[in-house]
């Protein structure tokens, strides 16, 4: 009974799609084919990308329209950065010491060589503003913050004066509002920078060098041109754009 009542309401749902064909059953025992509609991975919730330093200290994007559902994924690059809630009005403080839920990542490090990259997933549970800081040494001041869920454009530019302006930051204390994790490095949403090398290039020699010495030395030395390519983080930069390309993770599967 329970089957056929299950049976007939798939039967209504599969006629109500813009796709008229059925799908064919399929044989006992053989796979069935099972699709995930485009029209609803538009509107499913998302995991959105922003990158933590790296070259500067930056969140990239600094911007974020988040819905409800969503998951905010902070991957951090270079450095050694927080991710931590503020109050509008008390930029590079932490909003965690007057209010429980107040967000903080604690702090996550990324060095040259690392092949797994730290991330703090953060749902989102309210539409209401977020502003957020980074609770490292100066780099609130530096205007690392970022916000999200902005009710116009000034809010940023006024959360940015407002960070520069403070002498210093409070650190957070505990880990709220997030689960920390990693992520592969292949699969982050930036190219790390190319590592330092690791001794300084030598003094210039003496300018009694032979001049056809000079041209070997340069032509022998890749790192160069490879240094453009990487140096642009990928799609997240546009805090304008609402669907990054880039973004191939855009559901989130609730837990078993
Ligand atoms: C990151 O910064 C925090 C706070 O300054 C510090 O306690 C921690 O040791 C640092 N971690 C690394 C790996 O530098
Ligand atoms: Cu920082």
């Amino acid at each position: 009974m329970k089957f056929i009542l299950g049976a007939s309401l798939l039967a209504a749902t599969v006629s109500a799609l813009p796709s008229p064909a059925p799908p064919a059953a399929a044989a006992p025992g053989q796979p069935r084919k099972f699709t995930i509609r485009q029209d609803f991975l538009a509107t499913a919730n998302k995991i959105i990308p922003v990158v933590v330093g790296g070259p500067q200290d930056t969140y990239a994007p600094n911007v974020v329209t988040a819905a409800v559902g969503d998951i905010v994924q902070f991957q951090f690059s270079n450095g050694n950065h927080t991710v931590t809630q503020s109050a509008a009005e008390a930029a590079c403080q932490p909003l965690q010491a007057t209010v429980a839920t107040g967000v903080h990542s604690g702090h996550i490090p990324f060095v040259d060589g690392q092949t797994e990259v730290g991330t703090f997933n953060m749902p989102v549970t309210s539409t209401d503003t977020m502003f957020l800081y980074c609770a490292t040494g100066p780099h609130c001041q530096e205007g690392q913050v970022m916000v999200i869920n902005p009710t116009d454009d000034q809010q940023i530019v006024d959360y940015v004066k407002a960070s520069q302006s403070t002498t210093a930051s409070v650190d957070g204390t505990a880990v709220v509002g997030g689960t920390v994790g990693t992520i592969p490095l292949a699969e982050a949403a930036f190219v790390p920078a190319p590592a330092e090398e690791a001794a300084p290039p030598a003094a210039a020699p003496p300018a009694a060098a032979p001049p056809a010495a000079a041209p070997a030395e340069p032509a022998a030395e890749p790192a160069e041109p490879a240094a453009p390519e990487t140096t642009p983080p990928p799609a997240p930069a546009d805090p304008a754009a609402p669907e990054p390309p880039t973004t191939t993770i855009t559901i989130t599967v609730p837990p078993v």
